[in-house]
Formats: structure tokens, C-alpha cells, sequence
């Protein structure tokens, strides 16, 4: 592919699709980019990031939803109701379509949104959690769906159980990632042949520990993205571009990998 054009005729295309057809255990890791396609704003590009207009601190983390609950509780309100009213682009769907093609698939998504779900992807390990879940502040109770509080007209609502302020089960700054999530995601990083990277700019971690796990243990990292992140250069194979049109090239590859 020449630099920001189609796919067709990057020629680091058939070595990535070789490599996914003889894969016997692979692990698709993605970040916000998967869902920029499906119009859902990522976090660092230029301008058009959030935290290039909002501050995370004051966003994004337990002591700022302690200090002002309204202010966050709303900037949530307002980012869940434009990912709700979003659909899986041809990103997600190729990636849905690779678990139809190859024996054993795990997504790992940063993404809170639900989309590779939306998109038929049956085993999605989310490490920053859901924004179709809630919990209450002291993270008692947890759970909660948007039918929960649904008759309440208090902002931010209170938790059924306890009455304690209800938050978006998603995972701030300083926070712990789900134990069970991210003892799946390492075990699945660590156990896999190609790990197909999407979408993230690979600087938060522990998550963005895992595609260094999966080349350690050996696999093959291909990574995909616009732009040359903090993961492309330990990636084996970068393929430049939005996911929305690498990925379904990618995936067709494969096919006719599969088919010869
Ligand atoms: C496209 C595209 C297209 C565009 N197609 N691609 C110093 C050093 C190291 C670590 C730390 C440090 N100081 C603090 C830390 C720890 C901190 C951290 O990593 N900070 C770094 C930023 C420095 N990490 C944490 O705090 C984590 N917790 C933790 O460490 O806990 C320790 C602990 C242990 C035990 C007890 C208690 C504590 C938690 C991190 C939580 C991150 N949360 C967020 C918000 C989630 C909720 C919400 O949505 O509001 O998660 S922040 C945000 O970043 C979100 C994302 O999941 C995450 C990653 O971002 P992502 O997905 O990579 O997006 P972008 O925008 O960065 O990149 C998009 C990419 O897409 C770009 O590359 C584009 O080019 C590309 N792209 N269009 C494909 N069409």
C-alpha cells in the first residue's frame, strides 16, 4: 500500500494474511481507532481527541467524580449517548468474521463502547471495562444496567442497593483493571501465535503491555493503524491505514489463503 492510500497494493499485505490463515490461537488487541469509523471520537489524535479538548484529570479519574459527579456524570452521558446511537464499522465486522474463518479467536478491546460484540465477536476480554454496566461509587455493588436507574431524575443517579452515587463501570486513571479480565488478557497474549493490533496508540498500560507479551512468547504482532504509533515499531508487520479499509482486504486475504 503506498502511505494513506487503498490497501491493494501493499505488499505487506499477503505476509499478514499468510501468517493469520496458518494461525491456530490468535488475539485481536484494539484500542479507540477501531471505532472511529463508526464515528466514536479516540483519546490522543490531534484535535480531534478528547484529551485534546477535555482534561482526562478532570474527567477520568475516581478523585475527579468525587470532586464534581455532575460535571462527569454528564461528559459520560454525553460520550454514551453518541457510542450508543453508533454501529460496528467494516472494522469489527472483519474482525467478527475472522472467528468464522480461523480455529480459536479472543478480542481484547480497551474499548468500552460494546461494538465487537455488536459486530458478532463472541469472546471479547474488555480491560477497561463496559459503559453498559454501572456500579455504585464504593464499587459495593455492581452490575447495574441503564433500566436500573432508570426512573430516577437525580444526576448522577443513586445505587439501588446502597444509595451511594452510581458511576460507569469503566476503569479511570489509577485504577485497577478487572483482575478476570486482565489475567485472560495476559494468559491469552502470552498464549497466542499472531496477535492482530488495531486502533490504539499503545501508551496506557497495563494494557498496552500486551502486544510486548505476545512477541516474547513468540508470536507474531501485525499492527494496524494510520498512523506510526508506540506499538508499530516492536510490530513485525505494520500496515498503514484506517481499519475500516485495512481490515476487510485483510481478512479477504485470508480467505483466499484458506481457499488455495
Ligand atoms: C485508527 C483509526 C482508524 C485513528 N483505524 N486506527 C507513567 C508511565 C507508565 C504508566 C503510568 C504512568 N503514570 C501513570 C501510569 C498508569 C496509567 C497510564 O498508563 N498512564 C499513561 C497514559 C502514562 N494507567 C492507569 O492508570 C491504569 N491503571 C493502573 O495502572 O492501575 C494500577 C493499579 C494497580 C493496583 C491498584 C490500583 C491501581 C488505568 C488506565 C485506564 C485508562 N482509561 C481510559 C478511559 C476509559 C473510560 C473512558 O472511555 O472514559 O481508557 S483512558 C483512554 O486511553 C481509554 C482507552 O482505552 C485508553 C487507550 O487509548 P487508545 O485506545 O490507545 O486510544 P488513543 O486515542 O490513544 O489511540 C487511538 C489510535 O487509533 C491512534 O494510534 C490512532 O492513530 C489510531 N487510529 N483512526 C485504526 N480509523
Amino acid at each position: 500500500m503506498s502511505e494513506g492510500g487503498s490497501t491493494f497494493d501493499d505488499p505487506r499485505l499477503q505476509p499478514a494474511a499468510r501468517a493469520l490463515a496458518r494461525s491456530r490461537r490468535l488475539v485481536v488487541f484494539t484500542g479507540a481507532g477501531v471505532s472511529k469509523e463508526s464515528g466514536i471520537a479516540t483519546f490522543r489524535e490531534p484535535e480531534t481527541g478528547l484529551w485534546a479538548r477535555f482534561d482526562p484529570m478532570k474527567l477520568a479519574t475516581p478523585e475527579a467524580y468525587r470532586r464534581d459527579p455532575e460535571f462527569v456524570w454528564s461528559w459520560y452521558e454525553h460520550r454514551f449517548g453518541a457510542a450508543a446511537a453508533a454501529e460496528p464499522n467494516a472494522g469489527h465486522q472483519a474482525i467478527a468474521e475472522l472467528e468464522r474463518l480461523l480455529p480459536r479467536v479472543a478480542v481484547v478491546t480497551q474499548n468500552i463502547d460494546g461494538l465487537h460484540q455488536r459486530a458478532g465477536s463472541s469472546d471479547v476480554v474488555e480491560l477497561h471495562g463496559s459503559m453498559h454496566r454501572f456500579k455504585c461509587l464504593p464499587g459495593t455493588h455492581t452490575g447495574f444496567a441503564r433500566a436500573d436507574f432508570a426512573g430516577q431524575t437525580q444526576k448522577p443517579p443513586r445505587c439501588p442497593d446502597c444509595g451511594e452515587l452510581l458511576r460507569p463501570d469503566v476503569v479511570w486513571f489509577g485504577e485497577a483493571l478487572p483482575g478476570a479480565a486482565i489475567d485472560r488478557a495476559q494468559a491469552l497474549s502470552a498464549g497466542c501465535d499472531v496477535m492482530l493490533v488495531v486502533g490504539t496508540s499503545g501508551v496506557v498500560y497495563p494494557a498496552a503491555a500486551m502486544p510486548q507479551l505476545a512477541a516474547q512468547a513468540g508470536a507474531l504482532v501485525i499492527d494496524v493503524n494510520p498512523e506510526r504509533d508506540a506499538l508499530a515499531a516492536s510490530a513485525a508487520i505494520f500496515l498503514r491505514g484506517p481499519g475500516g479499509v485495512v481490515l476487510p482486504e485483510l481478512v479477504a486475504a485470508v480467505r483466499e489463503h484458506l481457499a488455495a
